[in-house]
């Protein structure tokens, strides 16, 4: 009873032909395939140079302005991922260049972004009717459905990595754009407004959160890094980590976006993290030092400015020669909020 039916391969393959045209799969013929007993991702590991990608971008220069590409990016797509322009299975990494006097004309859409400063001396952003200056190191943040337009009034190049939630929006077919028909969205705020309104241990009375996205959307490298250096006194270092800071949301301190988990950390000379794995697939931007990530026992060296891209649940270590501070972002957010967000400590 219950184990009789014993059909032949087949006849098997003979019927799931048949229910094919019928729109209908048999659970079982596919079970194993969608229902892992771990991640198993298409996304692989990967590093991108950064003298490379910003020499592809000069030569792109030649040839197209910022305002006609609208966005002047090179996408750093996963070589697992080929003709996706996703960097992981649910995030979006580009660099992108405006040179001097150039403008990238306002618009906004329903993804969110994430800039890290490269290379900057004099660029700016404007987002949501305040401009920032753009300084190597800087974390900005353009929150879903905010004006946002980008200009470089120096004499010298401006890049930076653009790190979006384009794939999440796209699986949840949840994008709208529209162009604002301006070169520069109007400006209603003085500059440094927000990081003095909501980025100083202080709120206005009375103020409340009405976004999901921190109301900072400028955290100046230069007070990141101050805090790294001096926490450093106390020499309490994560053996997995070495000693990293989140960025918060000061009005409920989650995470600063929503969709997209971003950090800064600093390994001392000589530090050699314990293996771990999360099930974020992060993306990792050198910012000061050099080092080596190994992701399941490959070794991808890393300069300042270089990205590496680890998948999901593969086994990092980090190893520095010198003092080193990572930036990276990961999907960590959407994760907790489902509830499926898990890490593994290893050699505990
Ligand atoms: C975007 O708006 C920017 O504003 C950069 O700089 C990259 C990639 C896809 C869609 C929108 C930007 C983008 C983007």
């Amino acid at each position: 009873m219950g184990s009789q039916p014993s059909a032949d391969t087949a006849t098997r393959d003979a019927f799931y032909q048949e229910i094919e045209p019928e729109n209908l799969r048999a659970l079982w013929s596919v079970m194993a395939g969608i229902i892992t007993p771990e991640p198993k991702s298409p996304c692989v590991a990967f590093k991108w140079t950064y003298e490379a990608v910003r020499a592809r971008l000069m030569e792109a220069a030649e040839f197209i302005t910022a305002k006609e590409a609208e966005r002047r990016v090179l996408i750093l797509e996963n070589p697992g991922l080929k003709g996706t322009s996703k960097v992981t299975t649910s995030l979006y990494c580009g660099v992108q260049l405006v040179m001097p006097g150039e403008v990238a004309p306002a618009h906004r859409h329903s993804q969110s972004a994430l800039r890290f400063v490269l290379e900057a001396k004099g660029g700016h952003t404007a987002v949501g009717g305040e401009k920032t200056e753009m300084h190597f190191g800087d974390f900005i943040i353009t929150p879903n459905w905010e004006w946002h337009d980008h200009g470089n009034t120096s004499d010298t190049p401006v890049l930076w990595l653009d790190g979006l939630d384009i794939p999440i929006v796209q699986f949840l077919d949840a994008s709208f754009a529209e162009a604002l028909g301006e070169d520069e969205q109007p400006l209603s705020k003085p500059e440094g407004d927000s990081l003095a309104r909501f980025g100083t241990n202080m709120l206005p009375v009375g103020f409340e959160k009405t976004t999901p996205t921190s109301p900072v959307f400028n955290y100046p490298y230069e007070r990141s890094r101050e805090a790294l250096e001096s926490l450093r006194a106390r020499d309490d270092w994560d053996p997995w980590h070495g000693l990293k800071m989140r960025y918060v949301n000061p009005l409920d301190g989650g995470w600063a976006m929503p969709t997209i988990g971003t950090c800064l950390q600093l390994l001392p000379k000589g530090f050699v993290t314990r293996p771990y794995r999360s099930t974020d697939a992060t993306v990792f931007v050198g910012v000061e030092g050099c080092g080596s990530i190994r992701i399941d026992g490959e070794s991808f060296t890393w300069a300042p400015r270089d990205v590496v891209v680890v998948p999901s649940w593969r086994e990092v270590v980090h190893e520095v020669a010198e003092d080193a501070v990572l930036f990276s972002y990961s999907d960590r957010p959407v994760q907790e909020k489902l509830g499926l967000w898990r890490e593994r400590r290893g050699n505990q």
